[in-house]
This record gives structure tokens, C-alpha cells and sequence, in this order.
């Protein structure tokens, strides 16, 4: 570990959260009468898990939500940002909704109130009623009413003390990945043909953020994934698919919400979005936050031409990688020059929210390793990094660690570690990281500073 990292103190100006999903964490699917998911078609198929876990039982965080609610206390977070489960609560994506699991998140929002969290909830990470899915899923625009239709009813419940909510988490992989490489679920490989999801993504988002206003909510938003592109080299082949890469996994959300307009697919030989009038100025109303998930830059090269895509991602050179191999390399510096890219751009952009940032490490198999330097200086890093990007005059409001807890990795299940607290999968037990420790006398730490300066004017 970097002796720095001993007594960081962190840029002062942000507020402090770390993030989790229900999928991955809560367990017992099925509890207060919950429906069915893609994920748990997904689970299904033999080989589409790496270690063939399922998310059965994950962390139990749905039977003890009070462990989670004693670590965020703990932490000192001024946030919690974790999701409320659309197939629990609407099983079958239409119709009624499940009182019980209603009930439910009522109590956890009012446990985090309790010890001066902010709820901060998202409205779908990724969990489609597999009724949903077999009516078209993200493919037909149905499916944005329908979402809209589970967010009142939640916003109905909840809204009285919730007002800052995610409603889409990362949107650009449910394309990319759920649609287009069959990676995460539905896991239907459609390539190109996956572009018809993003339009109905958008409007599910602008009807949400509309439910959510006129129920009181004071902070809209949608967290995308992104990524800083690289070319492998500077050739025109490698230039053009890297900005076809490019406008896949970043544009096509940023633009239209930040600049009510989709980037130009026809330039790619792609069908351009199918737009009625007055679409897109909504989706450009419904951002009070851009929220942005960052994990790693991506290396592109052009694909040999008989392939199935035009590009390739390779492995970026010379950077050190995480417990997910040359697939997730560690460059801190390419989260401030997005951000910063980004902001230049945009120059009006709403206020940015840092959703999600944090890495796997690998750990020797059956033992608890609490030692997590790497991830202490991960984390360390790219926060310096935020900060250099505020400096910029990026307008960055809040950071959020993925994850808290250890847990359910989608398609690699339980092969990687993402959390500042260790979770023993069988016993459900959590033990703190050093990572953790790190995270809680960082914060403190910084908001003792910002006190002293504060009364020193
Ligand atoms: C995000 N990619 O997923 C999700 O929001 C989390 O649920 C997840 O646990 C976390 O990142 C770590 O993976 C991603 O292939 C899945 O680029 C795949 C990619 C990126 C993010």
C-alpha cells in the first residue's frame, strides 16, 4: 500500500456513499411474494454462471437487512445507495403490487433515516419481471409504461421521505451485454439488433422521472456506465473503431440526455433510433443528476473484417489489472480525463454523481483475506482523481464505493469480491476490510478538516 493512503484526506465538497444491488445481496427471491426475474432464468442454463452459483441466498440481506443498515451506521456514510427489486415488488410487472415487500423497503428506508443515511434507492438494477422479458422486454416501448407504472407505485409508498432516487442502472449494458453479447441476462445475442432496447430505456426513465416529481422527488437520475476508449494504435482502422466503441458505450445515453439528441449511428452504417416528436426533449427534462458508474478504460482495436463485430477490445498495455484479468485494467487517471471530457462537452450538465467505482481483488480460495491494500489504493486513486476533475470544474457531488458488501458478481457469481466487508456466503457473516477501515477514518477524517476550515474564516 501507498503510505499515503494511511491519512488521506479526501477531496472536501463530496458526499460519501457505497452501493449494493438486490439481486446481489438479498437472497430469498421469493419472500413476501416475490415473481420471478430474468436472473433467475438466467441461473438456469447450465454454464451461463462461472462457479454455476445462483443468488438464492447471496449476503441473506433481504431476512437481515439490519446488518447492512449497522454497517452503513458504522461507515459513516452520508448515503446508502442500494435497489428496490421490480420482480419482488410487482412479480408480475403489471398489476399489483406485493404490500409485504412494500413493507419491507418502508422499514429499511426508515431504519437508514434512523442513523442519518440518506435512502438513496434505484428503481432497476437489472431486475425485469421474467414476465416483462417475455412480452418483449427492453425491445418494445410497452415495457417503459410498465416501468413506470411499478415507480408510482413505489414513489406512492415511499416518496413521503424518499427524494433522491437512480431509476436505470447502467442502461448501456443492458444493451451491450443483456442484448447485444448475451453476456448478463436475458442474455439474448442479438449484436446490432440490440439497439432497439436503448429508445424504450430512455422513455422508461422520462415517465419515471415524471412519477417521481409529482410524488415529491427533489433528485432524478440515471446511472450509466462508462468507460474512457482508447485506440490500440493510431491508425485510421483502430481510430474508426474506437469511436464506434465509443459512441456504443457512452454516447448513446449521455447524448440524449444531456444533449436531446442520439449520436449519429448512421456515420457507423447503423439504423438511426425511432423517434416520435417530443421524445427527446423529454428525456433531456428528466436529469436533476447525471450519475456516472466508472471502473476501468477500455483498449480497442479494429476487428478482423469476417467477424461479427467491427471492433475488438484487447487488453490496455502496460496497465495493472483486477481479480478479472486484462478485462479490467486500473488507470485512474482515465476516470479524471473523462469526467473532464465529458464536462467540456457539456458545459451545462447537470450536477455528476459517481454511482459506483471500486475493483475485485482476487482471495485465496476458503480464506478470509481482510488485507485488501490494492483496494485501498484503487479507491485512494481514483478519489484523487474525482478531485483533479473538480479542480477542472467538473461539477462532481457525490462518490460511491461498489460495494459494500461482497457479493453475487452476475455471470462470474461468487469468483469475485468487490466489497469493503467480507461476506462468508454460508454463514452470512461480515467482517470489515481494511479497506473498510481505510474508507470510515477517511471520511471522518475529511470532515473534520472541511470543520477546521470552516471555523479558521
Ligand atoms: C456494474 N462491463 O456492472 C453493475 O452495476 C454492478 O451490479 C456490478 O456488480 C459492478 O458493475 C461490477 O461488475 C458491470 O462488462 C458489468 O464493462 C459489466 C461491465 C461493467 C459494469
Amino acid at each position: 500500500m501507498s503510505s499515503a493512503s494511511r491519512d488521506t484526506v479526501l477531496p472536501s465538497g463530496l458526499r460519501w456513499s457505497a452501493a449494493t444491488s438486490a439481486i446481489q445481496i438479498e437472497g430469498s427471491p421469493s419472500d413476501d411474494g416475490g415473481g420471478r426475474s430474468i436472473w433467475d432464468d438466467f441461473v438456469d442454463v447450465p454454464g451461463a454462471v462461472r462457479d454455476a452459483s445462483t443468488p438464492q441466498r447471496a449476503c441473506d440481506s433481504y431476512r437481515h437487512p439490519e446488518a447492512d443498515v449497522a454497517l452503513v451506521a458504522d461507515l459513516g456514510i452520508d448515503r446508502y445507495r442500494f435497489s428496490i427489486p421490480w420482480a419482488r415488488v410487482q412479480p408480475d410487472g403489471r398489476g399489483p403490487a406485493s404490500t409485504a415487500a412494500l413493507d419491507h423497503y418502508s422499514r429499511f428506508v426508515d431504519a437508514l433515516l434512523e442513523v442519518g443515511a440518506t435512502p438513496f434507492p434505484t428503481l432497476y438494477h437489472w431486475e425485469m419481471p421474467s414476465a416483462v422479458e417475455s412480452d418483449g422486454g427492453w425491445l418494445v416501448r410497452d415495457t417503459a409504461e410498465r416501468f413506470a407504472d411499478y415507480v408510482a407505485i413505489v414513489a406512492d409508498r415511499l416518496g413521503d421521505r424518499v427524494t433522491h432516487w437512480y431509476t436505470l442502472n447502467e442502461p448501456a449494458m443492458t444493451t451491450l451485454q443483456g442484448y447485444g453479447t448475451g453476456a448478463l441476462a436475458p442474455a439474448r445475442p442479438l449484436l446490432f439488433h440490440a439497439l432497439p432496447t436503448v429508445h424504450p430505456q430512455l422513455l422508461a426513465h422520462a415517465y419515471a422521472a415524471e412519477a417521481l416529481r409529482s410524488r415529491g422527488a427533489t433528485a432524478v437520475g440515471l446511472v450509466n456506465n462508462h468507460t474512457r476508449v482508447l485506440p490500440l494504435t493510431a491508425s485510421r482502422e483502430d481510430l474508426v473503431a474506437a469511436t464506434m466503441y465509443d459512441t456504443l458505450h457512452n454516447g448513446l445515453f449521455s447524448e440524449p440526455l444531456l444533449a436531446g439528441e442520439y449520436p449519429d449511428l448512421e456515420a457507423f452504417g447503423l439504423p438511426p433510433m425511432p423517434v416520435l416528436d417530443g421524445e427527446l426533449a423529454r428525456i433531456a427534462a428528466s436529469i436533476d443528476f447525471y450519475g456516472i458508474n466508472f471502473y476501468n478504460p477500455t483498449t480497442v482495436t479494429a476487428a478482423d473484417p469476417a467477424g461479427p463485430l467491427p471492433f475488438e477490445i484487447v487488453p490496455t498495455p502496460e496497465a495493472p489489472v483486477t481479480g478479472f484479468g486484462p478485462e479490467w485494467p486500473i488507470v485512474p487517471g482515465a476516470l479524471r480525463d473523462l469526467l473532464v471530457d465529458l464536462h467540456r462537452r457539456h458545459p451545462h450538465m447537470p450536477p455528476v454523481i459517481i454511482g459506483e467505482n471500486g475493483a475485485s481483488f482476487p482471495e485465496p480460495d476458503g480464506a478470509v483475506r481482510i488485507d485488501d491494500a490494492e483496494r485501498i489504493d484503487y479507491l485512494a486513486e481514483h478519489i484523487a482523481a474525482v478531485g483533479e476533475a473538480m479542480a477542472a470544474g467538473v461539477p462532481v457531488e457525490e462518490y460511491t464505493v461498489w460495494s459494500l458488501l461482497d457479493n453475487w458478481e452476475w455471470a462470474d457469481g461468487f469468483t469475485q469480491r468487490f466489497g469493503l466487508v467480507h461476506v462468508d456466503f454460508t454463514t452470512g457473516e461480515r467482517t470489515p476490510k481494511a479497506s473498510y477501515d481505510w474508507y470510515r477514518d477517511a471520511i471522518a477524517r475529511t470532515r473534520t478538516a472541511v470543520a477546521i476550515e470552516r471555523s479558521v474564516q
